[in-house]
């Protein structure tokens, strides 16, 4: 599996060269003036958003990320060229803490921003700045600056605007499918899914997406099954879709499965149960019409869930999708 959403390195920029103590040479000059020139500045480092990367894995090897040093000025006045900044590629939605005190420097959300982490040092001075009316003949230069060093912390917490979340094999895989071109495995046993998928939604107006990630089971807060670790990837939706299996092969039904989904969200740090959350009955097509509407009437009652905030539909015909998504659309692009 190489999805990796952690990742621990260190930036250095570059240090600043050392200016130049030099005197001018020529013929017929014995006695020149000081020519020392300047040292250059040391590269920044850069984090940029990559599209096309939804992983940190490429830091699993690689811990230490430098951008050049400035050359070191020399004579007839020249100065050091600066050391070349480093750019670092980053996923989309991936989260910079500083790791010594866990402040959160950059959110790494926009591909048209360089978001500086650390800056280069400046260049020192160079012997020809220090001459002055009573001292003609300096020689006195100064060392560059040194580039800032920074211990950080990356998170990968995926910019999505719609989470799903369900019991393994509850059908969140293949409602993906079904809606977007992302390609989510789907299989008819748990845990299918073992990392967080993103699909574009392309909707009447405008697109969104939506994160499928791996089932949660009960006592996932407390890391059972694959934990709630993924959740991060939902944290940052406005919208949560809890996806109830209404043809379980255990004794979860869809009350309980409402239940214990909540319960579990409740328990993860960002509460994610102050989000919006509709509840979604997947598989109708395995139930009679009957069934469905008491099922429906029931999370009604018994869970005081607004019956606007349920939709029952069959990811495999499609039946209810497109009142599920039309609903998606308008609560989305609302404001
Ligand atoms: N009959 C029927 N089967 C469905 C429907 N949706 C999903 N399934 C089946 O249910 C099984 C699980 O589907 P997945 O989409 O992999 O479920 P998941 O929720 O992504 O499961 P995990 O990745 O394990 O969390 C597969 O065998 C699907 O074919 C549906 O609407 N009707
Ligand atoms: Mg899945």
């Amino acid at each position: 599996m190489n999805f990796i959403d952690e990742a621990y390195l260190e930036v250095r920029a570059g240090d600043g060269g050392s200016g130049a103590s030099s005197f001018r040479r020529e013929k017929y000059i014995p006695f020149g003036g000081p020519d020392g020139g300047d040292g250059g500045k040391g590269g920044d480092v850069f984090f940029k958003v990559n599209q096309n990367s939804n992983t940190l894995i490429d830091f699993q090897n690689r811990k230490v990320f430098e951008a050049k040093n400035g050359q070191r000025g020399s004579g007839k006045n020249k100065s050091g060229s600066a050391g070349s900044d480093l750019f670092i590629n980053v996923p989309r939605g991936t989260v910079i803490y500083d790791n010594l005190t866990n402040e959160e420097l950059i959110d790494c959300t926009d591909e048209n921003i360089d978001y500086l982490i650390v800056k280069g040092g400046e260049g020192g001075h160079g012997n020809a700045r220090f001459k002055s009316s009573t001292n003609r003949a300096p020689r006195k230069s100064t060392p560059g600056f040194k580039g800032e060093i920074r211990s950080l912390r990356l998170e990968l917490k995926s910019l999505a605007d719609v989470g799903l979340v369900g019991f393994p094999n509850a059908g969140k895989s293949t409602f993906l499918n079904f809606v977007s071109s992302a390609k989510p495995k789907i299989g008819s046993y748990p845990f299918t899914t073992l990392r967080p998928h993103l699909g574009t939604i392309k909707g009447t107006e405008s697109s969104y997406v939506i994160a499928d990630i791996p089932g949660l089971i009960e006592g996932a807060s407390e890391g059972a099954g694959l934990g709630i670790k993924f959740l991060k990837h939902i944290s940052r939706t406005g919208l949560l879709l809890i996806f109830v299996d209404l043809f379980p092969s255990d004794d979860l039904n869809p009350m309980k499965q409402i239940r214990l989904l909540r319960k579990e969200l409740e328990a993860y740090k960002d509460n994610l149960t102050q989000k919006v959350s509709w509840v979604v009955c997947n598989k109708i097509d395995l139930l009679l019409k009957e069934d469905i509407k008491n099922i429906k009437k029931e999370i009604q009652e018994h869970l005081s869930i607004n019956e606007n905030d349920i939709f029952m539909i069959s990811a495999a015909t499609g039946e209810g999708v497109n009142k599920l998504l039309s609903k998606l659309e308008t609560e989305i692009f609302k404001n």
